[in-house]
């Protein structure tokens, strides 16, 4: 028989009823303190029928935050916050994985403690802006973290992932793309250390590899989830050789056990219309050897296309899980899909977050 987006899948200690996966949402709709509240926990219900949810990245520590009202799990209020939306995704039968994330340089004093520079592997600034309560600002100029404070950040991520065990989470996906903190250490952009944590491919993983096996040491390999993006030029993020170092890479990770590999293919930033790099992902899922989870512009055709050929295990959605929450039911029927609204991607109330129509016309009911 053919696998289609339908046959359940093993995945650590879970089965999944589907490989239809929800991706990892930014929507800035945190509470104060940047806790998740009553809403939240509503859009991810409605989204439960997903084989599995991966959360909206959220900050390790208050100096992982590079964006308004994004979640944190650092604080025993958010950890209290995260409870009411596992429990209603459990309630509804789902399972959901949370985004453990530090995004390094793309931040502004605003976000930062004592508004502070924000901390990268080098002090070179990124090029862009971010959201700030006086409109969109450029980005900070960070600070180089001295080798003495990497511990630290290992340690944010340990205990971002036990806290997510605490409030309820299956597991987690350390966040290890789009050029915040652990992708500006991988790719040679933004790292130009000259101790053991820049330099050669195997210096730059060093750090990414330390987080991995921390939070592997607190929560068991089989609830750790892991995504990458080789080829993403977003957040002025860039290598010299992305094939080679994420071949590497996905080699040093595949004897660890990993939940699954969760790779962006191709660049956020590329035009629709320009050819794809052949990049060989299908050498990095080999290399890695463990499930492996595709994402960017999938559609239920080139899905299914994919996981027929064996050339994926999971696929994750993103726009089209924030304007369909029943995206299961509608693939499964081959119903119209509602498109979604980019303005209301990020921040503002239940409007473009949890009124999404269901198939049937009757709006989700609303908070
Ligand atoms: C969109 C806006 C803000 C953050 C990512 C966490 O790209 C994000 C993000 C996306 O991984």
């Amino acid at each position: 028989m053919t696998t289609n987006l339908f046959a359940p899948i093993r995945i650590g200690s879970y089965t999944l009823r589907n490989r239809i996966v929800m991706a990892p949402l930014t929507r800035s709709r945190a509470g104060a303190g940047n806790v998740p509240h009553a809403l939240n926990a509503l859009y991810y219900a409605q989204r439960a029928s997903a084989g599995l949810i991966v959360s909206e990245a959220s900050q390790v520590v208050p100096e992982g935050q590079g964006y308004v009202s994004t979640p944190g799990v650092h604080s025993d209020e958010q950890v209290a916050g995260w409870r009411q939306v596992t429990d209603a995704v459990h309630a509804a039968g789902g399972l959901i994985f949370l985004q453990l994330w530090h995004v390094g340089r793309i931040s502004h004093v605003e976000f930062q403690p004592d508004r502070g520079a924000p901390v990268a592997p080098s002090a070179i600034a990124a090029k862009g802006q971010t959201y700030t309560s006086s409109g969109f600002e450029d980005l900070s100029t960070p600070r180089a973290l001295g080798l003495d404070e990497l511990p630290g950040v290992v340690a944010g991520f340990r205990t971002g992932a036990r806290n997510a065990i605490a409030a309820g989470f299956d597991g987690v996906e350390v966040h290890g793309a789009n050029g915040y903190l652990l992708e500006q250490f991988l790719k040679d952009r933004a790292n130009r250390r000259d101790d053991g944590y820049g330099g050669s491919p195997d210096r730059r993983m060093r750090l990414l590899l330390e987080v991995v096996d921390a939070c592997i040491a607190e929560v068991g390999a089989e609830r750790v989830g892991l995504r990458l993006s080789p080829e993403n030029t977003a957040n002025d993020s860039a290598d010299s050789d992305p094939f080679g170092l994420y071949t590497a890479l996905a080699k040093a990770l595949s004897g660890k056990g990993l939940a699954y590999l969760h790779v962006i293919e191709g660049d956020m930033l590329a035009k629709k219309d320009v050819p794809p790099s052949g990049f060989d992902y299908g050498a990095l899922k080999a290399a890695f050897g463990g499930p492996y989870m595709a994402n960017l512009n999938y559609d239920q055709a080139k899905a299914e296309a994919a996981l027929a050929a064996g050339r994926v295990d999971l696929v994750a959605f993103g726009k089209l899980f924030i304007s369909n929450p029943d995206l299961v039911t509608r693939f499964l029927l081959k119903a119209p899909l509602t498109k979604p609204d980019s303005k209301t991607f990020y921040g503002g109330d239940r409007h473009g977050y949890t009124d999404y129509p269901l198939l049937d016309g009757l709006e989700a009911r609303s908070a």
